[in-house]
């Protein structure tokens, strides 16, 4: 096992890693901002070390100043997290190369699959199946067209170093095609750098159901069963659970052997998520792939009692899973809500500020993932999540009535939050049904407000 690990990340998740390390018997070196040298996590590390001002382009996101902090603490391995450099390749590449391990992917694996369409083509020859549409990026608007056609539609087109959202642009007809693949590819050039776009069939009101796999490096890799991530809003996710509420078993045994499938044919290693879109009919297709922890894994930990950032150390310092695919059984129901400093009611606009007052939900079931405290000021330059309630319970009926019960305990004074949307949420039979689609929330919840003039 590693002496000493460096977090290159922040927030709640720096938080989370440097739990898993005591909890290991790791000594952990935290990285801040000059933003976030108030942070209460930083006392709980062993060693905290600035890497520069506030914005990420100067500390969380500046590769040369992280290896520097590395190398300055003298520590084995560096942890991600999510976002910031987590899926970046060339920062597991250069970790690697300094001697550092990367607690993620092979560097190649995050390569291929962060390019969309290769990670199709690596799913389709694992015989998982994908949605039909352009094998790889499409070549001219003529030659697109045609294949639109071919395809049928509505089309989506998406942009291929993409994901998230960017660069995704339904085409419901011929005419609007052209002008669409522009606009498409001239987002995706300004996100990505990278103008490549590719096409699929337009798949109608689609659930959105991941599956968590862990694989070490002896040739084992196994699912943790599934997530439900359709609560989502602007490619935000709201709320998520496990397992995928009217999926019945057969489906998620499927989707669970088809992401091991893929892992194994990418040679990926460590934690990891297969991203599927599923119909009205329950048919499945892969999407894409996520190299890294995910903001949603506690509610895989609930359900399977294994802790993944734990795991994920040990699988990076070489050693075996200690469990079989059949030693994995999932216990009752899971559900996580994403507290964020927003206003609901004002386009979820930012809201930083001073946490005057705050009241954690506790008792059977709960868990709290944060990094405030009562005084701390949220910094404006990162993202708005300040905390994750999950809860746990037998069936999802019970998970969602103590979800309620800890939201109703749940008090955050001086800033805007999203509580109150997920109290409502929670109250909302169509969300009870378990019948959610990724559209739903827009469509039939919270439809946006017409902009008065
Ligand atoms: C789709 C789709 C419908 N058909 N692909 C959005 C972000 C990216 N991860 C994939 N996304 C979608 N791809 C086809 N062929 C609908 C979405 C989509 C979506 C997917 C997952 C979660 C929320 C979403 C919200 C809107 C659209």
């Amino acid at each position: 096992m590693f002496q000493r690990i460096l977090v290159a990340n922040r927030g709640e998740i720096a938080l989370r890693v440097i739990r898993a390390c005591k909890e290991l018997g790791v000594e952990v070196v935290a990285v801040y901002s000059q933003a976030d040298r108030n942070a209460p996590y930083l006392e709980l590390a062993d060693r905290a070390i600035c890497i520069g001002k506030a914005p990420s382009g100067d500390s969380y996101l500046n590769i040369p100043r992280i290896i520097a902090a590395a190398e300055v603490a003298d520590v084995q391995a560096i942890h991600p997290g999510y976002g910031f450099l987590s899926e970046n390749p060339d920062f597991a590449e250069i970790c690697r190369s300094c001697n550092f391990e990367f607690i993620g992917p092979p560097h190649d694996a995050i390569r291929r699959m962060g390019l969309k369409t290769e990670a199709k083509t690596v799913a389709a020859a694992a015989k998982v199946p994908t949605v039909p549409g352009s094998d790889g990026p499409i070549g001219s608007p003529h030659e697109a067209m045609a294949l639109a056609r071919q395809i049928g539609f509505p089309v989506l087109i998406k942009a291929a170093a993409g994901g998230g959202g960017k660069g995704m642009r339904v085409c419901r007809d011929e005419a609007s095609f052209a002008p669409s693949l522009q606009s498409a590819k001239n987002e995706a050039e300004a996100a990505f750098k990278n103008a490549s776009v590719y096409l699929e069939k337009f798949i109608d009101k689609p659930k959105h159901v991941e599956v968590q796999i862990l694989a070490d490096h002896h040739g084992h890799v196994v699912h943790l069963w599934d997530r439900d991530c359709s609560l989502q809003r602007r490619h935000q996710k709201l709320v998520e659970e496990s397992p995928a509420p009217t999926l019945p078993l057969k489906v998620r045994q499927r989707l669970g052997d088809a992401a091991v499938r893929l892992a194994k044919a990418v040679g990926y290693t460590n934690a990891g998520t297969c991203e599927f879109l599923v119909d009205s009919e329950n048919n499945f297709y892969f999407i894409e792939v996520n190299a890294r922890i995910q903001v949603e894994h506690p509610v895989t930990e609930m359900t399977t009692g294994i802790d993944l950032v734990k795991q994920q150390i040990r699988v990076a310092a070489g050693e075996k899973l200690p469990f079989t695919q059949d030693q994995i059984n999932t216990r009752g129901h899971s559900f996580e809500c994403r507290i964020n400093s927003e206003d609901p009611d004002f386009d979820f606009r930012p809201s930083a500020g001073k946490i005057t007052a705050l009241r954690v939900p506790g008792g059977p079931g709960i868990r709290w993932d944060s990094h405030v405290q009562v005084g701390y000021t949220i910094p404006p330059n990162y993202d708005s999540l300040i905390g994750k309630l999950i809860v746990h319970a037998p069936t999802r009926d019970e998970a969602m009535a103590r979800m309620r019960r800890a939201l109703d305990e749940l008090v955050i004074e001086g800033i805007q939050t999203t509580i109150p949307l997920h109290k409502r949420i929670f109250r909302d039979p169509t969300f009870a049904e378990g019948k959610v689609d990724t559209t739903w929330i827009e469509r039939e919840f919270m439809p946006p407000k017409p902009k008065s003039t």
